[in-house]
Parts: C-alpha cells; structure tokens; sequence
C-alpha cells in the first residue's frame, strides 16, 4: 500500500519540497518495481505527484509500457543507500538495490526537474560518501529553565517534545523526516547531549515516545538515535555506581539495551557528553573514555547498535590567571592515547574545531591523528556562534572548507569513517529554522554530508531550484548574493582573525568583547595595549601548534607562514603586525568591522528589491531580521573597534568614526 505523504499543518512552509518541485514527475507514466516499506514511500510521493500534476503510477507491470520513468529496486552491489540513473529511449530509469537507495534515487530525479526527462542520459552511479549522516537535536523533552525547551535552538520548542511528551500529532515529525531524506539526512537523536532528570528516563519507561518518533521517521529512512547519562544505571537503576568496568553495571545496561530494541528494532544507538561541562562519566572511576564507550558498544553489539561518544572534554573550571591550560588541546591530549582502543561499534564524535564552533577556528588536529578509530565528524548546524538565525549565515563555505582541509594525506571528509553529525537547527516554527534562509545551512549540511567534495554554491542551486521552483534567475541571482558571502561577512563584523569568543556570556549572542577574558571558560583573547592573540607556538606557546602532522605544524608555528584568518588563534601578535595581506592587524580589524556592516547593508537592499518575487510572509520575516542583524552589526562594529582603539591607540587610517 503507498505510504500517504505527510500533510503539514496549515502555515508551515514546504521549505525545499513545495509541491511545485514535483511538477516535472508529476505528468508522468511512472512504473515502479520492488518491495518493502520504503518502495512504499517511493510510490505515496509518486502518487501524490500525480494527483497534482496528471500521470499515473503502475506497480510491478511489465508489458503496457512504455513509460516515462521507471524506479526499480533489484538486486546489485548499489548498497541500500546507493541508485543509478540512466534515460535512454524516451525513459528516465532510477534502479537501486534497496528501498532506501530509490527513495534517494526519486529525490535526485526531483532536483533534477524537467532536465531529468530530456534528451539521453548516460549511466550515472550514487552512492553516499558517508555511511551516517545525522542530526543531534539539542531537545528537552520538559522546558529547561535557562536553556528553554530547544538547548541553543532559534527556531521555536521542539518538532518531537511538546507539554512534556512525544507529540501526540506526529505529522509534522513525518514531514521533517521526509525533508531531511531529500536532502540524505539518515540518522537523527532526539534528545539533549546535556541529559537532564527527565530526558534520562527516554532510555527506560519513557522509550515508548521515542518508539513512536521512532515511527514516524522510519519510512524516511531515518534511524532514530537517543543521548544517554553516563550515570544511567545510578539514576535509574538504583545502583552505587556506573563504574563501565563493574559487571553489574554492564548487566544493567545490556539489559537496558535489551528493553530498547524490544521498543525500537531499528534503533542506532547512544550518544553520549561525558565527563564535559558537569555531565558524569568514566573519569569519576578512574576509567577511561576507552572503557565507558566500550561498555555501551558491547551493550549495542547484539542488536547492530553504535555509541556515538563525545570527544568535547575540556577543563571548564579554569583558573585564567594560570596560562599553561589551553582548552584548544584538550580533545587531543584526551583522545589520541586511546587510539586503536575503541570498540569497532564504537564512534568518537569530534567536533570541527578545537574551541567551539566559532566563525573561525582551525581543524580539530584529532581529526588526522586517531588513524585505528572511527571518528565521525560534528558541526553546528544552529547558529549559536553565527548569529542565531537572526542573521543570515550561510556555513556551506565554511564546512566545505573543513571536509576539504587535509589533516595529513586524507581530506577531513574521507577521515570521517564514523560519519558526519551536526546539531540540528530546527524547531517549531512555520519556517523550520527561525530565520528562512537558514534553511539553506540544513539543505547545505545534508548534501555536504552524501558528498563531502560537493561544490557548495551547487548545493545552494540545489537548494533555491526545489524551494522556489518558478523562480525568474533574478531571484536566484538575489539569494546568491545574500547568501554566497554571508559567513565572511559576519566573520568580518565579529571577533577578528580566528580569535573567537567576544560574545555575551550565556546566551552567546552579541558582542562582549571581555565577556569570557576572566571566566573559567578558557577561551580568552588576551588583547592589551600591545596586541592580540593566543600564542599556540611549540616554541613560546602552549604548544597545540605542534599537536598537528606536518606541514600543518610547521604553517601554524610561526605568525609569517600562519594563514591571515586564523592569526590569532594562534599567534600573540602586535597591533602592528603586518598580514600576508600587507596590511596591520589593528587596520585590519578596523577595516573589516566597517565593511562588515556595509556588506549587510548592500545585503538588505538585495532583499528588498525581491519583494516582487518572493511570498509575503518569508519577505517579511526575512526583512525584518535584517533590521536586528544590520542593529547587531553595528554594535559588534563599534564595540570591537573602540576596543581596539583604546587599547591600542592607534588611530584608524581612513580617520572614520570610532568611538
Ligand atoms: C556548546 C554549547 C552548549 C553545549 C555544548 C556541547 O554552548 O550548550 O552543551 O556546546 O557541545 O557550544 O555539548
């Protein structure tokens, strides 16, 4: 029986799968061969192609051809997730060893519109490079007080949890699932990596609400994922201990475990934050990360089951005045010793940067360095550091920035064996993600995810051909020119050349440009009268530059090989310090905060002269968030700038207004 496409609820945009963009398969003879839940998937959105734009559907016929498009699942060594598309004859053929596959093979074909039905089309082969492709939602099921329902979300309370519960309706959750497949999203988990009282118990009585999540995302080929405390066994099993190597401990979470699968047989595993920011684990036994991540994956082992663990463990209690901790160098001096000792069901999950998501931030040296483990890769699809979906952020750039940077012979992309993950920037709201063009960064992260190479400016073609299907190329044109340069732009009206965090404390959202230089955070800037930086040198540093495989370690010693962006990340330098550029640190920075802010002026005209060509509704949310983002930028603008000035002294050269 075709699976029904799910319907939104009224006033929730189609975000990349308007009904238009089935236009070309809608008028269509389709044939459709195979079985299985998916290949049901495959035929409702056929069906309900149809239904609007003319054409017919046949199940496994093979004599009243000859038809336009053919989507087949046989056998073959396409993998589940892989297809093939080939048009020959007048017919456009997807085939696929899986229902999977098809279901990816059928979105491709929805990209490609009209031009997948002209003319003849050599053989063509897709397969994903990156076997999980997953989304963290950063939810709680109950309303935390000072995080709110959505940790770090600018979309609204959560698409799963609502009044303390699975949602009753999950209509919705079926339409995200069916977004994100389009996009090749396969794994998602549902709840906070900061696991409060509530969330834990997702894991034992409560697993029946993430069975009908679980429910809802399956016939998107979605495996549901859950973030589990460490301390499980104490907080829910009534034991003394969570000690990973204590036998009654492993029972506890095997049979845990058990239970799970009973619920949700398709169910991909835990992740877990561990000993980081206050959240338990192995270290209060005197166990290693090894050792906790270990007894979960052999909790998992039976049932095909991973255990994504966190490599985000850092110091968050330190004494600033002492400066021999850089918080840069903890994932690495944490992890790399335990190379080779991981589980093979077993993930380490690293973030893209050092820090924590900023602007802009060097690739995480562990990333080259732990060649015996399965590493998957996490980026911040929620702009926490970037604006908070009040701005206009596009990170294609810099993510295809990081899949393409080669720790050593490798690229970021083919090392991330464990897949990619990213925190999902989602909620509630009618346009998804807060701000509609932040819908671009989920598109972008999904298709980044299947193909980590991919061009991102492609992608974002990909993005506005399904999301405005009609649309004259002056509004494409009009989205590019917001959208291509928006990350440098907010890098340029932010904190300068790599050295993060001048954001309010907390919340994270605006400048402060002291707000963490006394904090036990460990991210500081140092500035004073003299200059700026964080020295990461062997040399005179702290020595993180050195945790890098040549030629890396080599370029980030010294400040005259260190690329301009990343200066102060790892270079204390003088205001007068000239760049590669040729221009001083201090001009720089004064230069790049004025530009900074006219960029988003020019921005916001763009937008503007699209009202003709974009619905109401977006056109207007969209304008008004440039007004708080044109506001915000030009309080970082001033705030960095008289900053600077006033350590410094130094005037501006162009003699512009600073305060
Ligand atoms: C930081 C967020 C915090 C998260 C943490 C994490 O500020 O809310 O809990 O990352 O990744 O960026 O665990």
């Amino acid at each position: 029986m075709p699976l029904p496409v799910p319907v939104l609820p009224e006033g929730v945009d189609p975000a990349w799968l308007p009904p238009a963009a089935f236009r070309a398969v809608g008028g269509r003879r389709t044939l459709i061969r195979g079985s299985g839940p998916l290949v049901e998937t495959v035929h409702g959105e056929m069906a309900e192609a149809c239904r609007r734009f003319g054409g017919r559907v046949v199940r496994d016929a093979s004599d009243d051809g000859p038809y336009d498009l053919v989507l087949a699942v046989s056998a073959g060594d396409l993998g589940e997730e892989g297809f093939t598309v080939v048009r020959e004859g007048g017919t456009t053929t997807v085939t696929a060893s899986g229902g999977r596959g098809l279901l990816y093979g059928l979105f491709h074909v929805v990209r490609l519109g009209a031009a997948a039905f002209t003319g003849e089309r050599s053989q063509e082969t897709h397969r994903p490079a990156l076997a999980t492709r997953m989304l963290d939602h950063w939810d709680n099921v109950a309303v935390h007080p000072v995080m709110g329902q959505v940790e770090r979300g600018y979309a609204g309370g959560s698409l799963f949890w609502e009044d303390g519960r699975a949602r009753g309706d999950l209509q919705r959750v079926r339409a995200y699932g069916r977004l994100l497949a389009a996009c090749g999203i396969n794994a998602i988990s549902v709840n906070n990596v900061n696991v409060h009282a509530t969330e834990a118990r997702l894991l034992t009585d409560r697993i029946g609400e993430v069975a009908e999540i679980a429910g809802a995302l399956r016939p998107y080929g979605i495996r549901t994922h859950l973030s589990v405390s460490f301390a499980a066994p104490i907080v829910l099993g009534g034991l003394s201990t969570a000690d990973p190597l204590e036998a009654a401990v492993r029972s506890w979470w095997a049979e845990a475990t058990r239970r799970v699968y009973e619920a949700v047989p398709d169910f991909g595993g835990y992740v877990v934050k561990a000993d980081s920011e206050g959240q338990p684990g192995p270290f209060a036994y005197g166990r290693s990360h090894a050792d906790g991540a270990n007894m979960l994956a052999a909790a998992l082992e039976p049932f095909g089951g991973t255990v994504h663990w966190r490599a985000f463990v850092y110091d968050h209690r330190q004494d600033w005045r002492d400066r021999s901790t850089d918080r840069a160098r903890a994932a690495y001096d944490h992890f790399v010793p335990l190379d080779g000792e991981f589980a093979p069901n077993a993930v380490l999950q690293v973030k893209h940067g050092p820090m924590d998501f900023q602007v802009r931030e060097p690739v995480s040296p562990l990333i080259g360095a732990m060649p015996r483990t399965r590493l998957a890769v996490e980026l911040q699809v929620t702009q926490e550091y970037t604006g908070q979906q009040r701005h206009v952020c596009w990170l294609g750039p810099m993510w295809s920035e990081v899949l393409r940077f080669r720790p050593e012979e490798r690229s970021v992309g083919a090392l991330a064996r464990g897949g990619l993950v990213a925190v999902s920037n989602a909620g509630d709201d009618p346009f998804w993600t807060g701000h509609p063009l932040a819908q671009a960064n989920l598109y972008t992260y999904g298709r980044l995810a299947w193909q980590p190479d991919a061009e991102p400016r492609e992608v974002l073609d990909e993005w506005i051909g399904l999301s405005f299907p009609d649309a004259p190329a002056r509004l494409a044109d009009g989205l590019h020119a917001v959208l291509d340069g928006s990350w440098r732009t907010y890098e340029k009206y932010t904190a300068p050349l790599g050295v993060g965090f001048m954001v309010q404390p907390g919340h994270h959202y605006g400048p402060s440009v002291d707000g963490y230089e006394y904090s036990p955070w460990g991210t500081y800037h140092f500035a004073d009268r003299d200059g700026i930086g964080v020295d990461r040198s062997a040399a005179t540093g702290t020595g993180y530059a050195g945790q890098y495989a040549k030629p890396w370690a080599e370029v980030y010693e010294s400040p005259d090989t260190c690329p301009d962006e990343l200066l102060l990340f790892f270079h204390h330098v003088s205001y007068g310090h000239t760049l590669t550029s040729g221009k001083t640190v201090i001009q720089h920075i004064y230069d790049t905060h004025f530009d900074g802010v006219e960029e988003v002026e020019a921005a916001r005209e763009v937008w503007a002269g699209l009202v003709d060509l974009v619905d109401p509704a977006r056109h207007t949310r969209v304008t008004e968030l440039f007004e708080e983002q044109l506001r915000s930028a030009r309080e970082w603008r001033d705030q960095v700038n008289s900053y600077f000035f006033r350590k410094s002294g130094v005037p501006d050269a162009h003699g512009r207004r600073i305060y």
